[in-house]
């Protein structure tokens, strides 16, 4: 129960609008819980229904995918965008291709893309989108032909002052470009700032691919840095997922000194005690396309075990985890604080279950959630739209020291926001209240209601 009766009657009524909509409740509740500590000092919210509109997207667009598979057999899947807010800035985030996709997990994404954008600095409103296709055991055609026929649709919903899509679970670098190409074919125009996570030779930015992996890294150390007095250094590091999050965190991770041990997919984990090899890693997932589990065919030393959960139970310092949301729960959580962990930084969206986050807060780890930790993605897709803009190109070393920047001030910004409301080091208050502070008061300032 909301300590707001505005809050409260706020929440009662997304739930009675979309009560199937599990994702988007659990984190409209979890904002609203942040905001029940600053409500009070702000009635003009109530006032001008500010928390009623936040909590709605401005528009939804739900739409049909017909594709032509292999064997010539029509296939339709179901194709959506949400576009979220755009009070600061065009509709911004990215799409997702995967069979569980449906409204409730994309409006959950999409709400919490308001705030983490808002948190990167940059004038980005929030969106989500994608598709309940799945990408796994498609041909290079299938997924050519299915994004072409995605994009036929959404290409009259996107642009760069209207809404930016980016890649997410199954959208990459191949997707991206898919899509990109539709695009242009059907506008006739080269609007490179479109799309954001673009091939090099075609207006995507360096580091965009290492972005959200290293982002994570440099909050997660500037967190250490300022709240334990410690750093990367030395540290056994667990990060669920192998796709383009877990990837390149291990990457970074291991460039500041810290050991990663395991991975994981969908099916199962791979454990090395040595160091997980990324050179191996690379190849099999990126190159290869194949299973998690080739690494231990592979790698002596190594060991494979089926069912992804597990890999909680391989101790580590620093937990990371970079697959899918939900996928750490109370019990999972209590392994983790039990096996000696002293920090959680979220890479996914949402990955750990709200009982979760009480328990490693009760126990006294350091915790990052999402909208700060893993906002350096969608800020290098800033960065992408700036360049694009710019017509011009800058180095892998500058993209990556304005994101080290903007990941150092997100931190700070969140842990000051956790202060002023009496919440010191709570950085879910810290994000939450910061994000959404900037948004509400721009939504007052445009007069939208
Ligand atoms: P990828 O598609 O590159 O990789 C996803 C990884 O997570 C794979 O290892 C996949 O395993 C695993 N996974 C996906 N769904 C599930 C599931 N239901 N259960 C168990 N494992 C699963 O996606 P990303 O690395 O881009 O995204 C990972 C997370 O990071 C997501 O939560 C995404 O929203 C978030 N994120 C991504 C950003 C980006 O820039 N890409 C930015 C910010 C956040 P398998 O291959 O078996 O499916
Ligand atoms: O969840 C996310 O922030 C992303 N998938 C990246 C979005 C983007 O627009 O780069």
């Amino acid at each position: 129960m909301l300590k707001s009766e505005y809050l409260q009657r706020v929440y009662t009524q997304v739930i009675a609008r979309d009560p199937d909509q599990r994702e988007f409740h659990q984190a409209v509740l979890e904002v609203l819980e942040s905001l029940d500590l600053i409500v009070e000092k702000h009635p003009e919210y109530e006032k001008h229904g500010i928390i009623e509109a936040f909590v709605e997207p401005e528009r939804v667009i739900s739409f049909r995918v017909p594709w032509v598979d292999d064997q010539g057999r029509v296939r339709v899947n179901r194709g959506y965008r949400i576009q979220f807010s755009s009070a600061i800035g065009p509709y911004k985030g990215g799409l997702r291709f995967h069979p569980t996709v449906n409204l409730s997990i994309l409006k959950f994404l999409g709400f919490e893309q308001i705030l983490k954008n808002s948190l990167t600095g940059l004038p980005m409103g929030g969106a989500k989108g994608g598709a309940d296709f799945d990408p796994k055991g498609k041909s290079d055609n299938e997924v050519m032909r299915f994004c072409q026929s995605f994009m036929t649709e959404l290409n009259r919903h996107i642009g760069q002052f209207v809404d930016v899509p980016a890649g997410d679970i199954g959208v990459g670098a191949r997707e991206i470009g898919y899509l990109f190409g539709q695009y242009r074919r059907i506008r006739g125009s080269y609007d490179a700032g479109v799309l954001t996570g673009k091939g090099l030779a075609f207006g995507g930015s360096l580091a965009r691919t290492e972005a959200t992996g290293y982002g994570l890294c440099y909050l997660t150390e500037e967190m250490l840095k300022c709240m334990k007095n410690d750093s990367f250094a030395g540290k056994t590091v667990v990060i669920s997922g192998s796709g383009n999050v877990a990837i390149f965190a291990a990457e970074k991770a291991t460039a500041l000194g810290a050991k990663v041990v395991a991975l994981s997919d969908s099916n199962g984990y791979i454990h090395d005690p040595d160091g997980i090899k990324l050179d191996v890693v690379k190849d099999i997932k990126l190159k290869r396309r194949a299973r998690i589990k080739v690494y231990a065919d592979e790698v002596p030393g190594s060991t494979y075990a089926d069912g992804f959960r597990g890999i909680w139970n391989v101790p580590c310092d620093i937990a990371l985890p970079c697959a899918t949301q939900n996928e750490i729960d109370e019990e999972t959580a209590k392994i983790i604080v039990k096996n000696g962990a002293m920090a959680v930084a979220e890479g996914a969206n949402m990955p750990c279950r709200p009982e979760a986050i009480r328990v490693f807060q009760e126990a006294g780890l350091l915790f990052a959630p999402a909208k700060a930790a893993n906002a350096g993605g969608v800020a290098t897709s800033g960065l992408e739209m700036s360049q694009n803009s710019m017509r011009y190109s800058w180095t892998f070393e500058e993209v990556d020291h304005r994101l080290q920047e903007i990941m150092v001030n997100i931190f700070h910004n969140t842990y000051d926001a956790s202060v002023e409301c009496d919440a010191p080091g709570d950085l879910v208050v810290g994000a939450n209240i910061a994000g959404f502070l900037k948004v509400a008061g721009v939504m007052l300032a445009q007069g939208l209601i």
